[in-house]
């Protein structure tokens, strides 16, 4: 399928602010693509489809958690579900085989240790398109041009500063294993 096909797709399954969201995520990281070397149709894709299963209800998205074995990801924050469905949905209904791509969008909320450049730009990509304004964005979109990893390892520490205040029992094992793994390039 051709991106301004899949776009249009995109498109009708999301709320309009969604799919601004996910144009911001798709130049944001086609930009990072080509100045980190990475596969810009993959980057196209993945970031096309991160936030796919954004809106389907928890009941559907636990249902689709169950059919795929991905069980683990009940015991904890529904916030994070989206993710992992996504790449589920990506699979089997828009065809994507590329493991890459869809590790890209299971990890895209949560992070993990040792993330492929491609899971690094669509992680960030998310956090800081040119919608976002949360407080901090603006130090990584600078950090973004210099390091990844210290990019990476600056939005771990936020998120995980902004969960903690929030609810600290509910901060996923991977977003604290990611931030664990990161904290090396702070
Ligand atoms: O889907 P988006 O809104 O574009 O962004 P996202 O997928 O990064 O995350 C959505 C929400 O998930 C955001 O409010 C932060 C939250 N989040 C990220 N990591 C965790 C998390 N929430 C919990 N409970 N635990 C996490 O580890
Ligand atoms: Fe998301
Ligand atoms: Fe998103």
């Amino acid at each position: 399928m051709k991106l301004e096909e899949l776009k249009q797709q995109v498109k009708g399954q999301l709320p309009s602010k969604r799919y601004e969201h996910t144009l911001g995520v798709v130049s944001t990281s086609e930009k990072l693509a080509m100045q980190y070397q990475v596969s810009l149709e993959s980057a196209q894709l993945a970031a096309l489809l991160h936030d796919i299963a954004k809106y389907l209800s928890n009941d559907c998205l636990k249902e689709k958690l169950e059919s795929a074995n991905e069980t683990d990801y009940l015991k904890y924050s529904p916030l994070v579900w989206h993710a992992p469905v996504g790449a589920i949905i990506a699979r089997e209904e828009y065809h994507i085989e590329n493991l890459d791509i869809l590790n890209a969008i299971k990890y895209h909320t949560t992070g993990r240790p040792n993330m492929t450049t491609l899971e690094k730009i669509i992680f960030l990509a998310d956090y800081i398109e040119p919608g976002r304004t949360q407080p901090g964005v603006d130090s990584i979109r600078e950090l973004v041009q210099q390091d990844l990893n210290m990019a990476v390892a600056k939005t771990l520490a936020d998120t995980v500063a902004y969960l903690s205040q929030k609810s600290k029992a509910d901060i996923h094992p991977d977003t604290l294993a990611a931030y664990e793994y990161y904290y090396q390039y702070l």
